[in-house]
């Protein structure tokens, strides 16, 4: 008689290393963390499929916390090391974890090329807008006139929208969401694990010791329905507390207008759709800046073909072509020399 093996579901439990957590007690680091190890056993992906690589910072501890393959890397590298492994191992479930100094300063370069190669890469970046395992030097997500250490005066750089950045360049899947709503982190993450292509998800997310209180009306639920939008495809831009506020463009100019003041109608506002193949509505609420309110969730999804795929497709082609190749053929192929 055939003896099945049974195959134990896979729980949140079996995500959770063995390490103790080293982030300081309330940051919201925590809360990433547990929405992963929440969400991972429910994907169907083998666990020894997993890897989370990570740059360096505070929030670059992430992988030791997961028990799954990892890397803590080098600062501003990981998508590079990512790329590496998600083109040797494509079937791996890939996960990139930074902060916004790892993604946006040191890393802004690899960050930028994993956007638009559509690289199959899970890219999450904490973005507590400063420095944190460093002890509070300005990020290039810092508000304009901030004063940390490293600005004594108030900073005169005017800070990335890391939404705006990964739309520029061309990414696939950009979306947004916040440490302290749970429910809204989570399904973020799994629509970023849907993905085919490179997603991009910034969680905004409090440095209690650093920069705490940066995110306070979105955390706080007396403010936060008047302080946010809740984007959802194919519906307008509605928001507030009683739900009556609205995104009205003006040309290119968006303005908050109340439904039922002036002649305001729902039909009157602007409707989301994440997957406009041009994505200006969505390069424009990424722009959104007080007093408009912040956009959360997923800003724009489209299809494009996976890096990945298409290097698999082109050594393929190349072996049909010409044949195996081996390192001695191409170290004596094209131009070579003889050195007398
Ligand atoms: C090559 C290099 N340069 C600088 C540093 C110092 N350094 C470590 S983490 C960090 C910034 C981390 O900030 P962020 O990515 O926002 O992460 P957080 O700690 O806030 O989670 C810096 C500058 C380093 N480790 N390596
Ligand atoms: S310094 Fe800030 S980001 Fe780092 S662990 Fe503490 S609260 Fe979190």
């Amino acid at each position: 008689m055939n003896q099945m093996t049974e195959i134990k579901p896979l729980t949140r439990k079996d995500f959770e290393s063995d390490q103790d957590v080293r982030w300081c007690p309330g940051c919201g680091d925590y809360a990433l963390l547990a929405q992963v190890q929440k969400l991972l056993p429910t994907l169907g992906i083998p666990r020894e499929n997993f890897a989370f690589i990570s740059g360096i910072g505070c929030s670059s501890r992430f992988p030791y916390y997961m028990e799954t393959y990892g890397m803590h890397s080098i600062h501003g590298r990981a998508p590079a090391i990512a790329s590496g492994l998600k083109l040797a191992r494509p079937e791996l479930s890939v996960w990139v974890v930074s902060g916004d100094g790892d993604s946006l300063a040191i890393g802004g370069n690899h960050f930028i090329h994993a956007m638009r190669r559509n690289i199959g890469l899970k890219m999450i970046m904490l973005n507590n807008r400063i420095y944190g395992l460093t002890k509070g030097q300005y990020s290039p997500t810092s508000e304009f006139g901030k004063k940390t250490k490293t600005t004594p005066l108030g900073s005169i750089d005017r800070p990335f929208s890391p939404v705006s950045v990964a739309l520029g360049a061309g990414a696939t899947f950009v979306a947004r969401t916040v440490d302290s709503d749970h429910t809204h982190l989570l399904e973020t993450l799994r629509r970023a694990a849907e993905h085919p292509g490179t997603a991009f998800v910034e969680v905004l997310q409090n440095c209690l010791v650093f920069n705490d209180g940066a995110y306070n009306t979105l955390a706080d639920k007396e403010t936060r329905d008047d302080a946010r939008i809740l984007l959802e495809h194919g519906k307008p831009l509605r928001f507030g507390k009683d739900g009556n506020k609205g995104i009205r463009m003006r040309g290119f100019d968006p303005e908050v207008v109340t439904i039922g003041e002036g002649g305001v109608t729902e039909a009157d506002l602007a409707v989301h759709d994440e997957s406009a193949p041009n994505g200006g509505l969505a390069f424009f609420l990424s722009q959104f800046a007080a007093p408009l309110p912040v956009p959360l969730g997923v800003f724009r999804s489209v299809e494009a073909p996976a890096y990945e795929a298409l290097s698999t497709q082109l050594a393929a082609d190349a072996r049909a072509q010409k044949g195996p190749g081996t390192l001695e053929k191409l170290f004596n192929s094209g131009d070579t020399w003889t050195i007398a």
